[in-house]
C-alpha cells in the first residue's frame, strides 16, 4: 500500500515538473490504474519474494522518472531508451548533468534508503502472514485492472486522443518507446507521399545559387570554419559592469570585410554540437532519431568539405577533445574531412572542464594550419570547433578575467559569461596569430555558435535571464546564435537581420566563396540573396511542426494537438491567432521529411 501511494505521489510531481497541460485527469488515471495493476499482480501472487520484488519495481519506476525530469528539464521533452547507446558519453557530461539537479528531482530517489529499511521489516511480517489468496482473486484484479486500462486506451484511440496522451503518460510513452527500438519502427511514412520528382526538382532549383550579392567575395581564399561552443546572440556587444564581454567578436563585427548575421538560429536533432556541425555543412536536417552522426556515419555526403575539395581545396577537421565523441573519426571522412586533429595531436599543457582550454588549443592549431597550407598552391578549409565554454562553464581562476558581481558569481549566468569572454580572449589571439603567420590576409573567417548555452526551460533560469536581460528569456532568446563571415581586404560592413539558421550556412558561405553546389542539394537559403520570406523549423526545444517565420513563433503543444498550440509575435510578445500558422505548421514538417527520406534512402549517393 505505501508503494502505491507514493508512487500515486511521485506521479503527481512528475506530470508537474514535465509540465503536463492537457488531458491531466486521464494521464493520472492511466499511470494510477499501471501503478496498481503491477502492485496488485505482485501482492495477489503466489511468489514468495513479493517485497522485494514490488520495491525492485518501485525503485526502477522512481529511477525512470527522475532520470525523465532531469532529461526533460534540458531538452523539453522525454527520453529515448536508444539513448543509453550515448551512456558513456554522461560521464563526460556529468558536471552540467548536475546543474540540473534540484529539491522537487531528487524527492523521486530521496525516499528509497528509507524504504530500504522499511521494506526489511515488511519481509518479516509477510513472511509470518504468509498470505495467500485464492486465484479469482490472484487473477481477477490484476486482470480486471488491464482489462479497464486496455478498454481506456482503446477509447482514447476512437477519440483521436491515444498519441497526445501516450506522448506525455510515464508508462505509456516508455511502452511506446521501447516497442518502437525493437521493432526498428521509423518516424516516417517512406514513399512517394514523402518525396517525389517534384520535390527533387524544386530542390535542385533551391540549391542553384544565383550570382547575387556578395557573390565571390572570398573566391580563391583559404576558409577557415569556427563552431564555437554554447555562444549565444545575447553576450554579443554585451556590456557586463563596464567590461565588454566579448571584445574581440565585437571588434571582429565592426571591421570593415565583415557581415554579421544578427537573426540567426541553432537547428539539432539528437547530437547536440555534432548535429550543429552537420547541419551547418551538409544544408540538411538533422535526425531525430539517433545523433546524425552515427546513424548515418555510412551515408554518402555532398558538404562543405567535399564541395570545396571539388574545387582544389584540402579540408581538415581540429577539436581538442577525443576523437570519438559524438562518432566524429568515424563520421568524419564520409562528411569529406581529410584529416582531423584531434585531442591525441595537442599537448595537454592547460585543460579546462573536457580538455584543452581554447587558449592552447588555438595556439597548437596554428602548426597544423600551417602543415595544411603547405599541402599544394591551392586553398584550405579548416574547420575547428572550440571546447572551453562547455556548460557547466566553471573554468579554472586563472582564466577568469572578468570581474563578476556578487550576485552573479557562481550562477550559471556568471560562470557562462567568465567562459565566453575566456573564450573570445583565446579567439582574439588566433587572429592576431593568423596575422602574424601571413594566415589571415588570404582566408574568409566564419564564426558562429554551436548551441545555446543557457537552457530556458528551468523557471528559476529563466527568471534569473529575463531580469538581466531586460526582455523574456524565452525559445527564442535562447537559441539565437550569432554568424559573422569576415573577409579581409572587402569594404564592406553590414548587419543582416534576415531570419535563418544553421541550416543556411552552407549556401550562404558558398554564394561568400562564389562556388556552386554542382551535385548535392541543400535545404537551407542563401541568405544574401533571399527573395521569398525564410522560415526556421525547430524539432528540438521547440517540438516538430513548431517554427519561426517574419516576426512569429509558432510552438505546437507537447502533446501534438495544433489546436493546443501557441503563436505570438516576437517583438511585442503578443499572441498571433493559430489558424494563420497551420499552413507553415504542415509545411515545415514535410520539409523535415523529406529531408529525413533523403537520409534514410542514402539519396546523396545517387546524386553525387
Ligand atoms: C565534445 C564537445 C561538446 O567533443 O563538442 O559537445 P556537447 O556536449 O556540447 O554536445
Ligand atoms: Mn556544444
Amino acid at each position: 500500500m505505501l508503494f502505491t501511494i507514493l508512487l500515486t505521489l511521485k506521479t503527481i510531481l512528475f506530470m508537474n515538473i514535465t509540465r503536463i497541460k492537457y488531458n491531466k485527469p486521464i494521464i493520472f488515471l492511466i499511470s494510477t490504474l499501471i501503478t496498481l495493476f503491477f502492485f496488485t499482480a505482485i501482492y495477489l501472487s503466489k511468489i514468495k519474494k513479493k517485497q522485494s520484488l514490488a520495491f525492485s519495481f518501485y525503485n526502477t519506476v522512481s529511477i525512470i522518472m527522475f532520470i525523465d525530469v532531469m532529461y526533460h528539464s534540458y531538452f523539453n521533452t522525454l527520453p529515448s531508451i536508444k539513448m543509453l547507446d550515448q551512456l558513456g558519453q554522461v560521464g563526460t557530461v556529468g558536471a552540467s548533468v548536475l546543474t540540473l539537479l534540484s529539491f522537487e528531482k531528487i524527492l523521486f530517489l530521496l525516499d528509497i534508503p528509507l524504504l530500504i529499511i522499511y521494506s526489511k521489516r515488511k519481509k518479516a511480517n509477510i513472511r509470518q502472514k504468509n498470505n495467500i489468496y485464492n486465484k479469482y482473486i490472484r487473477w481477477g484484479i490484476p486482470t480486471a485492472l488491464a482489462l479497464i486500462i486496455v478498454l481506456i486506451l482503446g477509447y482514447l484511440s476512437s477519440i483521436e486522443l491515444f498519441g497526445p496522451v501516450t506522448n506525455q503518460e510515464l508508462y505509456t510513452y516508455h511502452a511506446k518507446d521501447i516497442k518502437k527500438a525493437i521493432t526498428g519502427e521509423r518516424e516516417i511514412v517512406e514513399g512517394r507521399s514523402v518525396f517525389n520528382q517534384n520535390d527533387l526538382q524544386e530542390l535542385i532549383t533551391r540549391t542553384t545559387l544565383k550570382d547575387g550579392k556578395h557573390t565571390g567575395i572570398g573566391k580563391g581564399k583559404n576558409l577557415i570554419v569556427i563552431q564555437i561552443e554554447s555562444l549565444q546572440t545575447f553576450p554579443i556587444d554585451l556590456s557586463y559592469e563596464g567590461q565588454e564581454v566579448t571584445p574581440n567578436l565585437n571588434k571582429l563585427i565592426k571591421d570593415k570585410g565583415s557581415l554579421y548575421f544578427d537573426n540567426y538560429y541553432q537547428m539539432l536533432g539528437r547530437g547536440n554540437t555534432s548535429d550543429a556541425e552537420f547541419v551547418s555543412n551538409n544544408s540538411l536536417y538533422p535526425s531525430m532519431e539517433d545523433p546524425t552522426y552515427t546513424q548515418y556515419e555510412q551515408n554518402t555526403f555532398y558538404g562543405l568539405p567535399w564541395i570545396l575539395r571539388d574545387h582544389g581545396y584540402s579540408s581538415w577537421a581540429f577539436h581538442g577533445y577525443e576523437k570519438e565523441f559524438w562518432n566524429r573519426e568515424r563520421a568524419y571522412p564520409n562528411q569529406g574531412f581529410q584529416r582531423f586533429i584531434s585531442q591525441e595531436d595537442y599537448n595537454l599543457v592547460e585543460t579546462s572542464g573536457f580538455g584543452i582550454t581554447d587558449g592552447e588549443f588555438f595556439k597548437q592549431s596554428i602548426d597544423y594550419l600551417k602543415e595544411l597550407d603547405s599541402i599544394d598552391e591551392n586553398p584550405f578549409h579548416a574547420f575547428l570547433i572550440t571546447l572551453t565554454s562547455h556548460n557547466p562553464y566553471e573554468i579554472p581562476e586563472n582564466l577568469r578575467y572578468l570581474n563578476i558581481k556578487e550576485e552573479h558569481e557562481e550562477t550559471i549566468l556568471g560562470n557562462y559569461l567568465q567562459s565566453i569572454h575566456y573564450m573570445d580572449k583565446a579567439l582574439g589571439d588566433f587572429i592576431e596569430n593568423l596575422k602574424k603567420e601571413g594566415l589571415y590576409e588570404d582566408t574568409v573567417i566564419a564564426i558562429y555558435g554551436d548551441h545555446f548555452g543557457i537552457a530556458s526551460i528551468q523557471d528559476d533560469v529563466k527568471e534569473l535571464m529575463t531580469d538581466f536581460l531586460g526582455y523574456p528569456y524565452d525559445f527564442d532568446e535562447m537559441m539565437r546564435i550569432p554568424l559573422i563571415i569576415h573577409v579581409p581586404g572587402e569594404q564592406i560592413n553590414e548587419t543582416i537581420s534576415t531570419l535563418g539558421s544553421q541550416l543556411d550556412f552552407l549556401p550562404t558561405i558558398l554564394n561568400i566563396m562564389g562556388i556552386k553546389n554542382e551535385k548535392g542539394i541543400m535545404f537551407g537559403r542563401d541568405l544574401l540573396n533571399l527573395e521569398e520570406e525564410n522560415y526556421v523549423a525547430q524539432q528540438t526545444y521547440m517540438q516538430k511542426g513548431s517554427f519561426m517565420k517574419g516576426n512569429t513563433m509558432f510552438v505546437i503543444s507537447r502533446d501534438g494537438i495544433f489546436e493546443h498550440s501557441t503563436a505570438i509575435k516576437m517583438d511585442s510578445r503578443e499572441p498571433v491567432d493559430i489558424n494563420s500558422c497551420r499552413e507553415m505548421y504542415q509545411k515545415v514538417i514535410d520539409e523535415i521529411n523529406k529531408s529525413d527520406f533523403i537520409l534514410k534512402r542514402d539519396l546523396m549517393k545517387i546524386l553525387k
